[in-house]
């Protein structure tokens, strides 16, 4: 029996009234989505796995949501079902950016659909994929610095550490941990973009929408100049490898972020930015689309576990002359901006 795809929508935390595919079973709705591989959505109704490192001895149970007439959640947390809404099109939207933009189906690569969970612990302030279920996982957060971190760019962030870990496998420490994490980031501010969702039009931030005003700056990270959090590299260093892997990775996405806007002032969907250069040079952008382009090649044809900044300047070389030719506007803009972040 081929299951039946059945178009809903649901009222989310962050991203307004998104369009939902469910499954019908009997006479209720599962949040199951048949058009992409499977992907569920269910709740950890606050219980948390047990693991000792990586292995884990149990893991909390996703109860699948359902619903009696497919509109899914409330928009506020007073419905379990809203946070639900918001992770199952975080999946969506990574889901169709990687079929449509790069033509790879699932996370894997494979057609193969993860699953959510979400109400993961108590006020648990993280959100995290794990290769080993291929699965996500969401805490709502401490209530303090921040809320349910069920945004579309956290769930982009997570799910490609899944793709990385299945192409690259770059090793989540010293600079091919910043690589790791750089390439997260990066991809969650693409899939924002692509998503085009107006209550959370693209930017160049990460977590804006899940920061609350404990945390006291307006989001987790910030790609035009990664430095504005107290703690990630604008540029390149001897030090960077001894850096946590979450502010290493500020050498990559400021690379990013010039490569794809150029240096200086610009206003992009109604958020200001002002990106430096370490070289006192002026880069051009080339556009987010080629720069996105760009680094997936790298990521996906070039950069290994062992990939450091440097190599990372190669792999980036290599797939803008595969995409565009040695001589090309997009090359030159690659070996400008990683320049412009101490990269030679
Ligand atoms: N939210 C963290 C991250 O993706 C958790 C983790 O998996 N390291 O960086
Ligand atoms: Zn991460």
């Amino acid at each position: 029996e081929t299951v039946k795809s059945e178009a809903g929508d649901g009222k989310s935390l962050y991203t307004g009234t998104v369009p939902l595919e469910a499954t019908k079973s009997g006479s209720t709705y599962q949040l199951k989505d048949p058009t992409r591989g499977n992907t569920y959505t269910g709740d950890a109704a606050g219980q948390t796995d047990f693991c000792i490192l990586t292995f884990c001895l149990w893991r909390a149970p996703a109860t699948i949501f359902t619903d009696a007439d497919n509109h899914w959640g409330n928009g506020t947390t007073s419905d379990k079902a809203t946070v639900a809404v918001d992770a199952q099109f975080g999946t969506n939207e990574t889901w169709d950016f990687y079929k449509n933009v790069f033509g790879r189906v699932g996370i894997g690569g494979d057609g193969k659909g993860s699953f959510n969970r979400v109400h993961y612990g108590n006020k648990y302030a993280n959100a995290f994929w794990d290769d080993s279920c291929f699965c996500m996982t969401y805490g709502d957060g401490d209530g303090t610095s921040l809320g349910p971190l069920t945004s579309l760019d956290v769930a982009a962030h997570e799910m490609s550490h899944g793709v990385t870990s299945k192409t690259a496998n770059l090793t989540y420490s010293g600079e091919s941990g910043g690589l790791n994490e750089g390439t997260s980031d990066i991809m969650a501010a693409a899939v924002e973009f692509y998503a085009n969702n107006s209550s959370d039009p693209g930017d160049y931030l990460v977590g804006e929408k899940v920061v609350l005003p404990g945390l006291g700056q307006p989001a987790l990270r910030f790609m035009d100049k990664p430095s504005k959090d107290g703690k990630s590299a604008d540029a390149w260093s001897t030090g960077t490898k001894n850096l946590d892997v979450h502010y290493s990775s500020g050498v990559a996405n400021h690379f990013f972020y010039l490569l794809s806007e150029g240096s200086g002032k610009k206003t992009i969907n109604g958020v200001n930015y002002d990106s430096p250069t370490s070289n006192g040079s002026t880069v051009a952008g080339i556009g987010r689309d080629a720069a996105t382009k760009i680094w997936f090649r790298a990521l996906t044809t070039y950069m290994t576990s062992s990939t450091d900044y440097k190599a990372a300047r190669t792999a980036t070389l290599n797939a803008a002359k595969d995409l565009f030719g040695a001589g090309s506007a997009q090359y030159n803009g690659v070996a400008a901006a990683w320049s412009a972040v101490n990269v030679s």
